[in-house]
């Protein structure tokens, strides 16, 4: 016997500088639950604004004609759907399985966007592998430059990833590289996406000797029918955000695809509240144990969604306190 419901969340957040202009003070998103014989479990299908195609109405409508199919017993053809919605019921779907390991990689790569000081005595106490994620390219890239720097001359064992988004033209991304001193690049594991035109993050990557990764040009590219990762040339990594992908066996294909290409995989966050947060968390871990993926966002909210992320002090809501948009008979 199957039963769903289907809730909507709304968490007050404050994102600050990372989305740039698409700032949020509130996340909205969606959560499935499905119910078979006695075993419950969720899914989260969170839309970003500013980054998903689809809105969180669409994203509701479509799940809800989904949800109608999987009652019927029938199953989902994840290709048609949304990314949001392909990755919130797969992964739903994975847990009634029993399939997603429970344990988490829970050791994010701390995400630091301005002030260094309060950067540094998290990464000096941080256990194993020092990685931090800086964004750059908010403010002058010669700034930008001296602090990367600044960060790798004071801790040698830190290997910093960087985030441009797409910022830079290419005589600012040539004015970031000239702070920075030839002996240190190889400790930037890669710079995601430094310029507006790919090709041109390309001839940085080039020029600079700085390794860069895709993360928006593998988001656009996604949504080509005859998508190749062999296309995307160049990279040393590609930046996996599961709600903007599609479904849990579209991101391991991918991560599969990625190792046989000898190009790195990171799965990375799009904002999910603690509850898809947690389930990423499992899904790095299961997928790339060896790589820290890129989920230091819980930071970002005022409060986290039924289960709390592990080491965080923010109140949880119950999913019982939010909007039941829809439930089966
Ligand atoms: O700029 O990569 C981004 C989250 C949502 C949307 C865009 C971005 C992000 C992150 C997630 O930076 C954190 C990470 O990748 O470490
Ligand atoms: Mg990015």
């Amino acid at each position: 016997m199957r039963k769903a419901k289907l809730y909507r969340y709304c968490l007050p957040m404050d994102s600050g500088v990372i989305l740039r202009e698409n700032k949020l003070t509130e996340r909205h998103g969606l959560v499935v639950e499905l119910t078979e014989g006695n075993k419950s479990v969720y899914g989260e299908i969170a839309p970003l604004p500013g980054f998903s195609v689809e809105s969180v109405e669409e994203a509701l409508s479509q799940t809800q004609q989904q949800l109608a199919l999987w009652l019927q017993g029938e199953s989902l053809d994840y290709n048609e759907l949304y990314p949001s919605v392909a990755f919130g019921l797969s992964m739903a779907e994975l847990e009634l399985t029993g399939a997603l390991p429970v344990g988490g990689n829970y050791q994010a790569a701390p995400l630091c966007t301005g002030d260094p000081d309060e950067l540094i005595p998290v990464l000096n106490d941080m256990p194993g592998q020092k990685v931090a994620k800086v964004k750059v390219g908010l403010y002058e890239p010669i700034r930008d430059g001296m602090l990367v720097s600044l960060f790798l001359e004071s801790i040698p064992d830190l290997t910093l990833r960087l985030d441009a988004n797409r910022a830079w033209t290419p005589e600012k991304a040539q004015q970031f590289a000239k702070y920075i001193s030839p002996s240190l690049r190889q400790r930037i594991t890669f710079l995601e996406e430094p310029c507006q035109q790919p090709n041109d993050s390309l001839s940085f990557a080039i020029d600079s000797g700085i390794a860069i990764a895709w993360d928006e040009s593998l988001q656009h590219a996604i949504r080509r029918d005859d998508f190749k990762l062999e296309d995307l040339i160049g990279g040393k990594a590609i930046i996996i955000k599961p709600t903007l992908i599609g479904s849990v066996s579209r991101c391991i294909g991918l991560i599969e695809k990625a190792q046989s290409l000898g190009i790195k995989a990171v799965i990375s966050s799009s904002i999910e509240s603690s509850l898809g947060l947690n389930q990423l968390a499992r899904l790095a871990k299961w997928q790339l144990p060896d790589e820290v993926p890129g989920l230091d966002t819980i930071g970002l909210f005022k409060a986290q969604l039924e289960n709390g992320w592990p080491g965080s002090d923010l109140p949880i809501q119950a999913l019982s306190e939010q909007t039941l948009e829809w439930q089966s008979e």
